[in-house]
């Protein structure tokens, strides 16, 4: 493929956050970028058809749907985006590989192992027809990250003993925040857990080399009820006072107050207030680890960390050093060298600006520093590079199941309790 006089057509669906992040990425990546094929932005689909109409003038869309099947069949696409609540991943993805077009999925894979399951076999079916099918874990992306993954691989850090990672968030802490579709087990599959979770479970597992092997987990869900949202059911979502999302007396489209006071059996209509429904999904997971190369990890992924709004934080300790990453300062890297000389050594802050590093080449002079949003536009190269050259991206669908893997053992140990042992009270 020569440059510009090839175009891969991207139909993207779903427009919330994601489809948002995902626009800009391929707003951005021809101009950034000197791509084999040029993207063209050519169909965005959503339910409803305001919206889509909506966010395809404001994100940059060609044209837009509602009908997600008529984008993956249509011959003028190249490639799925699937930005959707996880509940559709699979029907999605599945459709689109067959139809021969290339897919990306956002994270998680999927809402279960079984749907994983059947992506990934999707996957290695289409490839055989050099379709390609990519993960959509950006923070692997984020050039301290990607730097991070090399020290360790350079053995700069020596033997990896430790891993410690938590995604911290505090969008739910208020009991007024509505029920999303996050906070729904049958949309979500699980909460803090495989939104965010996930993210540290692949990003360690990217950076280690190693994968996780065996868990032992405790979940919660501190607020079991929830008013039933109105308007935005997304992160900024809130309550219309009469529980009602698309003023047809449903929610989100897929519930309903069912007329005999309760919301799909599952929750309850105050006469003075909102209806309310059950919230079916962890707020907080927290788990230790072996990985496969003998390192124990420490997991923490919640919502409740009040004043942590996206606090991602991996320390990996080696027998040679120890490097940390922190979100919050995505354009650093600390490394401890402890081959340094005693007297010099220490933590240093490494400004992961220069074009050395990978992927900054592309924008700015050294230490002009990139955020959240450019490590979208580095997976948007990088799926299109590998379309071009005939190779495998990554992470792959099979790296997606791995992480849903875990998911699932963390969820069977804090339903079984496995392991867990009680402190004797103290005699009183
Ligand atoms: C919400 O927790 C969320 O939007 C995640 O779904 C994203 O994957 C993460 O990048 C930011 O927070």
């Amino acid at each position: 493929m020569s440059t510009h006089d090839t175009h891969l057509r991207v139909g993207m669906v779903g427009y919330a956050f994601m489809g948002a992040a995902h626009s800009q990425a391929w707003r951005t990546v021809n101009r950034v970028y000197d791509l084999p094929a040029r993207v063209r932005m050519a169909l965005i689909c959503g339910r409803d058809i305001g919206k889509v109409a909506d966010a395809a003038d404001r994100l940059g869309w060609e044209a837009y749907t509602t009908d997600w099947r008529r984008l993956v069949e249509s011959d003028e696409i190249d490639v799925v985006d699937i930005c959707t609540p996880g509940d559709s991943h699979a029907e999605i993805a599945i459709a689109a590989l067959a139809a021969g077009k290339h897919v990306l999925c956002e994270k998680p894979l999927a809402n279960t192992v079984a749907e994983a399951r059947a992506m990934t076999a999707a996957a290695a079916t289409a490839r055989e027809s050099g379709v390609r099918a990519m993960c959509g874990f950006t923070y692997r992306r984020v050039p301290a990250v990607t730097l991070m993954r090399q020290l360790v691989a350079e053995g700069r850090l020596g033997t990896i003993r430790h891993v410690r990672a938590a995604y911290l968030q505090d969008w739910i802490v208020d009991p007024q925040f509505p029920l999303v579709w996050r906070l729904q087990r049958d949309k979500a599959g699980s909460g803090a857990l495989g939104d965010i979770g996930a993210h540290i479970i692949d990003l360690t597992q990217y950076v280690t080399g190693q994968r996780i092997s065996g868990v032992s987990a405790i979940t919660e869900t501190f607020v079991k009820e929830r008013p039933l949202p109105g308007g935005s059911s997304g992160l900024s979502a809130h309550v219309d006072g009469h529980g009602a999302v698309d003023g047809h007396g449903s929610v989100d489209g897929h519930g309903s107050v069912d007329g005999h006071g309760s919301v799909d059996g599952h929750g309850s209509v105050d006469a003075h207030g909102p209806a309310t429904g059950l919230v079916t999904v962890d707020d907080a997971a927290v788990f230790v680890a072996r990985l496969d190369g003998g390192a124990l990890a420490t997991y923490e992924a919640t919502r409740f960390a009040t004043g942590r709004k996206n606090g991602l934080r991996v320390e990996i300790n080696g027998s040679l050093g120890t490097v940390v990453f922190d979100l919050e300062r995505m354009n650093e890297l600390e490394f401890y060298d402890a081959t340094r000389p005693a007297a010099e050594q220490g933590f240093t802050r490494i400004l992961v600006t220069e074009g050395e590093h990978p992927y900054m080449s592309a924008w700015w002079p050294p230490g002009h520093i990139i955020g959240y949003e450019h490590s979208f536009t580095h997976q948007a190269r990088d799926f299109v590079e590998a379309i071009a050259a005939g190779t495998d991206p990554a992470p792959s669908f099979a790296d997606g199941l791995q992480v849903q893997l875990v998911l699932d053992a963390v969820t069977r140990s804090a339903e079984a309790g496995s392991s867990w042992t009680d402190v004797e009270p103290t005699l009183e």
